[in-house]
């Protein structure tokens, strides 16, 4: 059977580690698209001279002519720009927007089968507007945000109780921004929940209340310190859990940026919720419960996000 084909659209600091991750992790072939001449070309050779140590095959191919990604069986798009210091995902709106319309209709005109991951900021607007842009259908369209920000979360709290990460289990919902819902009830260690370890003593509330906020704050602090981009590994990471899963038809539970239509209260809208990825694209939206402290942030996240797209539309006429 022929390799899957992967498309990288966006060939800057995720697109070469996506390449590069898709690589050792032999997941198919891949062709990286910038409108960067020299780019996505010096990438590809780069990733493919890596083979013979590390022992992959596939083809790796850099190109400026969106023809090169006909028949992708899965999109991942990185174009863009990232945010500096200072800087909100949402001052991005205005640039990544023209992005994702000329995106949006390279996809359409030569991959309109694919299931397409987008990783350009801000997030849940972005992928909303690649989805109007390119007209596929939404289950086959989402946002990676949830993966990236539940890697954080699990991290500060495998960290705090200095267990393996691998035993930690966690969740953030909403919108990817600061009004993020990372849902402690429903985050665990080996399935005991966050609320019973501060009663067993492993950790305290205020010190819980500080990791969440650092998990909100996790983009920013990777900013901050990189001072000439933003965070690239763990975001890379993320969206090839997501190909894997679709590639492979796992029907992994994961927490994407996906069109919800009747569940978890929302009738038409893009943003985090949890959701099974299969062969299908999303396959289900998981109606979870909230309790009303968590339901009042995620529609204060909601509702972000509304502002977001409301402002995309005052944009671009075409969008509806
Ligand atoms: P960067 O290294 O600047 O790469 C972006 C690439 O996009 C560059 O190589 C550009 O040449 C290319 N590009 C620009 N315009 C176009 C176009 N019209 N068509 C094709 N390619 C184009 O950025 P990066 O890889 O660090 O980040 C990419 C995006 O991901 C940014 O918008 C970031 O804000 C975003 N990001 C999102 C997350 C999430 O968790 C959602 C995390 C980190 C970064």
């Amino acid at each position: 059977m022929a390799r899957p084909k992967i498309a990288l659209i966006g060939a800057g600091q995720i697109g070469g580690t996506l390449a590069h991750l898709a690589a050792i992790k032999e997941l198919g072939d891949v062709v990286l698209f910038d409108i960067s001449e020299g780019t996505p070309q010096g990438k590809a050779l780069d990733i493919a001279e890596s083979g013979p140590s590390e022992g992959f095959d596939g083809s790796f191919k850099g190109t400026n002519d969106y023809a090169d990604i006909a028949g992708a069986d899965a999109c991942i798009v990185t174009a863009g720009v990232p945010r500096k210091p200072g800087m909100s995902r949402d001052d991005l709106l205005g640039i990544n927007l023209k992005v994702m319309k000329s995106v949006g209709e390279g996809i359409k005109a030569h991959a309109p089968d694919a299931f397409v991951i987008c990783i350009t900021n801000p997030l849940d607007a972005m992928v909303w507007a690649l989805q109007q842009f390119s007209g596929l259908p939404a289950e086959k369209v989402v946002g990676m945000a949830g993966v990236l920000d539940s890697a954080r979360f699990r991290h500060f709290l495998a960290t705090e109780f200095n267990v393996s990460m691998r035993d930690v289990t966690a969740f953030v919902l909403g919108g990817h921004g600061d009004t993020m819902v990372p849902l402690v009830r429903y985050s665990t260690v080996a399935g005991i929940p966050l609320p019973d370890l501060i009663d067993m003593g492993w950790t305290t509330q205020e010190r819980l209340d500080a990791i969440v906020q650092r998990t909100r704050d996790g983009g920013a602090e990777i900013v901050g310190l990189l001072k000439t981009g933003s965070a690239f590994y763990a975001p890379a990471t993320s969206a090839i859990e997501m190909a894997e899963a679709y590639l492979k038809d796992q029907k992994r539970l994961l927490p994407c940026a996906a069109w919800v239509d009747g569940a978890l209260g929302l009738n038409g809208f893009y943003v985090g919720v949890p959701t099974i990825i299969g062969a299908g694209g999303v396959e289900r939206i998981v109606d979870i419960k909230m309790n009303a402290d968590e339901q009042a942030m995620f529609d204060k996240s909601v509702a972000a996000v509304k502002g977001l797209v409301e402002a995309c539309k005052g944009i671009d006429s075409s969008l509806a």
